[in-house]
């Protein structure tokens, strides 16, 4: 009997093991930036993660630079480290499908990486660029005006797709403001586009051919 007692101890035992060997840690990853210019997101073996499965993580950051801090975000995940001192921390993270960036704050667009979780989905197409329309000629005339052809007193700063327009043998379009200086060429026509930061400021338009009366301006605000 008490070898029996034993044995229903010892199964015991076994079951009130079993949880705890069934429960498998997450997989591992590590996050490192610093001691140079750069930030990874790895394998225990040291493969670089660019794309990887959905689901969670046990995520090993160290933190080896002062100047720099690791920082991942993305769909249910935001988690930094300090700029200012180094550090080793674990994160557990669940990953879902979707696009996360592992990057350092003050160089958010130097030093920083994507990596894809499972099948996210395609990214939007990029947005089609807001258009200018700018013409000279024929004769002495310039313009600049809106792609629905309104003409323009103000125009708010950013990226434009601007279509320039030359009509004209005799006169060119050229454009200056703050960081831009384009122009068309003077001798000859046709049709060019520039793709043109405009920054607040007065963006001016003339021909380098007749600068004091072709000639005409916007305001970027
Ligand atoms: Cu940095």
């Amino acid at each position: 009997m008490r070898f029996r007692g034993l044995i229903v101890l010892a199964a015991a035992v076994t079951v009130a093991l079993v949880p705890a060997v069934v429960r498998a840690a997450a997989p591992q990853l590590l996050g490192t930036v610093g001691p140079g210019f750069d930030i990874t997101l790895a394998q225990p073996d040291g493969t670089l993660v660019t794309q990887i499965d959905p689901g969670t993580y046990d995520i090993t950051v160290r933190d080896l630079s002062t100047e720099h801090n690791f920082h991942i975000t993305g769909p249910g995940v935001n988690q930094l480290t300090q700029v200012e001192t180094t550090d080793t921390v674990t994160w557990t993270v669940a990953l879902q499908d979707g696009r996360y960036t592992i990057f350092c704050d003050p160089h958010a667009t130097s030093l920083r990486r994507t990596i894809t979780v499972g099948t996210p989905p395609p990214p939007p197409p990029p947005k089609p660029l807001p258009k200018l329309l700018a013409t000279v000629g024929p004769k002495a005339t310039i313009s600049l005006k809106s792609a629905s052809g309104a003409v323009l007193k103000t125009v708010k700063a950013g990226v434009y797709s601007i279509t320039v327009r030359d009509r004209s043998r005799l006169h060119n379009f050229h454009l200056v403001g703050k960081g831009v200086n384009r122009r068309s060429a003077l001798v000859g026509m046709g049709t060019l586009t520039w793709k043109l930061q405009l920054s607040a400021g007065t963006l001016r338009f003339f021909s380098d051919k007749s600068p004091k009366t072709v000639k005409g301006s916007v305001k970027i605000t």
